[in-house]
């Protein structure tokens, strides 16, 4: 009986002929033009074939491979994970002798699905390969494979199964850099005893392709992350026919910008053109907004690496996590949450722990993310908003509430009617939503049911109709502007400034260009004088901004604090208010004393308030 990998070779071969026979055979019999996948898609038909992706919205990504057998660690240096060979250096030889020593005795597939099941999580993505060329899956191409580990575990086998079992899509992560194949290019600079003589990048890309066929054929995968595509050797006319390719072996697939050229850095979308790939792929960040129209997702380590780092104590809280989660979903994107494994094929127990924080919560607030859309208002100061269409033609607003308001109060920026509004926790009446002239306020008595994130349904009548969103001031008359919330501008050519977060960022940042500015809408009800503060980061003294609101303006300077990601509060001046009702706070560089510095806030604090000194 032909294995499964002999067949998909056939199958590669195969094609490969026939595509070979159709050149050479001239016209004499035309061939059947293949259906150019990216082409001749009709928008229904990619609709249908990224449902179950878009409403996913949460999945688990798993870095393992023998990378996790040193840990982190190599001669004493203690920062290394997935990427350790190339960064320590460390010669193929030394290397390969992690193949003899990847012994994952406690891995167990099933108990990792459950995990991720547990968590919430719809899909999981698993390295099948990465640049260290080692493949996860016993492969007829190579002995660079778990056939050659002493438990000869098919990884990728046990993971689909489980997978199946569980009602959860097997995905894998598939490295186009390969830092082993000898036909690959470049090799590592630091790479002397690996001559180049002989090596065929062509013949590199068929053993791939080969590669990705047994993958395909065996173990379906419903998405095909591609990795490692920036080196120069791989171009746009690869990425094009890699991405036909993979959807020839299954039309169905869902395949990620990276397997082209068209991916603008971390930042992850894609430039337009005709670059391929179903989903953008922002990475360790998420866009500062929604992005009307575009499948997007962010890909985020739990702590500070994707492979296994013994050292690493970095680890985001189940708060953070929880909260990128949502305002990921309410920006319609997707989540794909990090674990990288131990040698041994256990996860790290705070991995273990965050996942269980997040299922608590998902346990009780899932619909408010599964299956949703961005919310069009966009972000409110108290928290994120999801929603789904009804039958009825009506919208269901989901309310994530971070910051329980001490009045009661939160503004909902559309101009719908309300139909009703209950808590999701304990589907409690307690709260009711009213309409006036800068949308709907929802009143809300008790205490917050979650403190990380309590769920407010507010069903209204049509779709949305969204308002601009207007910064409140607060009980004490104090209004912060968040860098999240800002409206930023920027010159049509030039570097843009836009908003950064994690890894501690909430900035807006790249702010290299004195033309860009940003701005916020304000809602004042108590007008007064008020000391403008700002919190700044900037590695000179003297770059100056222009606050503007209303006829009012003030200038301040930012001070020294040794990098752009120390910040200083400064007040910058007065500006007194006179009338109440929305306005629009500006801050503009001034242009001649410009050097680029970060924002974190700017906040309208009532003069004479001794809050905040
Ligand atoms: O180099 C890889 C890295 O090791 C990791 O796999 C991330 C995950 O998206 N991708 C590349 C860095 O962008």
């Amino acid at each position: 009986m032909m294995s499964t990998t002999r067949q998909a070779m056939l199958i590669y071969l195969c094609m490969t002929a026939v595509m070979a026979l159709a050149v050479v055979s001239g016209p004499a019999v035309a061939p059947v033009a293949a259906k150019d996948y990216w082409n001749d898609e009709t928008p229904a038909e990619r609709d249908a074939r990224m449902k179950w992706w878009q409403e996913a919205r949460f999945g688990m990504f798993i870095h393992w491979g023998l990378y996790a057998v040193p840990a982190g660690e190599w001669k004493g240096k203690t920062n290394y994970a997935e990427w350790i060979r190339n960064r320590a250096e460390i010669p193929l030889k030394e290397y390969d002798k992690f193949v003899g020593r990847f012994k994952p005795v406690r891995f167990d597939a099933d108990r990792w699905v459950r995990m991720a099941k547990r968590a919430g999580m719809k899909y999981v993505v698993i390295t099948s390969k990465h640049h260290d060329g080692f493949c996860m899956w016993p492969s007829e191409l190579t002995n660079y494979d778990v056939d050659s580990t002493p438990l000869k575990i098919d990884i990728m086998g046990q993971l689909r199964r489980a997978c199946e079992k569980e009602g959860i899509r097997f995905c894998m992560y598939h490295s186009i850099m390969d830092w082993h194949h000898p036909d690959y290019l470049p090799r590592r600079k630091w790479e002397k005893d690996r001559p180049v003589d002989g090596a065929d990048y062509g013949r590199y890309v068929k053993y791939m392709k080969g590669q990705l066929a047994e993958l395909v054929k065996q173990y379906q995968p419903g998405v095909l992350w591609f990795d490692g595509e920036w080196e120069p050797t791989w171009t746009h006319e690869q990425g094009k026919d890699l991405y036909q390719f993979v959807r020839s072996l299954d039309p169905n697939i869902i395949i990620n910008n990276r397997v082209d050229k068209g991916r603008r850095g971390m930042e992850g979308m894609t430039e337009k053109g005709e670059f391929r790939g179903d989903f953008g792929t922002p990475e360790q960040q998420i866009p500062a907004t929604g992005i009307p129209g575009a499948d997007w997702e962010t890909c985020m380590t739990m702590n500070g690496h994707w492979g296994w780092n013994k050292n690493d104590k970095n680890w985001k809280s189940d708060k953070d996590l929880i909260r990128k989660l949502v305002d990921i979903a309410s920006k319609g994107g997707n989540f794909l949450l990090n674990i990288g494994p131990k040698p041994d094929g256990t996860f790290p127990q705070q991995a273990i722990d965050r996942l269980e924080a997040i299922g608590k919560w998902m346990d009780v607030n899932g619909q408010a993310i599964y299956g949703t859309a961005a919310c069009p208002t966009g972000r409110p100061t108290w928290g994120r908003i999801t929603t789904k269409s009804l039958d009825n033609g009506n919208t269901r607003l989901f309310l994530h509430i971070f910051d329980w308001p001490a009045d009661g109060k939160i503004d909902v920026a559309v101009a719908n009617k309300p139909i009703k509004c209950t808590l999701l926790a304990n589907n409690s009446c307690a709260i009711k939503a009213a309409s006036d002239p800068n949308g709907l306020t929802v009143t809300l008595t008790g205490n917050a049911p979650d403190l990380i994130c309590s769920v407010v349904v507010l069903d209204v009548v049509g779709s949305p109709q969204p308002l601009k969103m207007c910064a409140r001031q607060a009980k004490d008359g104090s209004v912060t502007l968040k860098a999240q919330d800002a409206e930023i501008h920027n010159p049509k050519d030039g570097q843009a400034a836009r908003y950064e977060s994690g890894h501690g960022k909430d900035n807006i940042g790249y702010w290299m260009d004195p033309r860009a500015w940003v701005e916020w809408d304000v809602r004042i009800d108590k007008p007064g004088t008020f000391d403008v503060v700002a919190q700044m980061g900037s590695t000179t003294d003297g770059p100056q901004v222009r606050v503007v609101i209303g006829d009012q303006q003030l200038t301040g300077a930012a001070r020294d604090t040794g990098s752009w990601d120390k910040y200083a509060t400064v007040t910058l001046g007065q500006i007194t208010i006179v009338k109440s009702g929305p306005c629009r706070l500006e801050v503009h560089p001034v242009k001649e004393s410009w050097k680029p510095i970060n924002l974190r806030s700017i906040t309208l604090r009532p003069s004479g308030s001794n809050k905040g000194k």
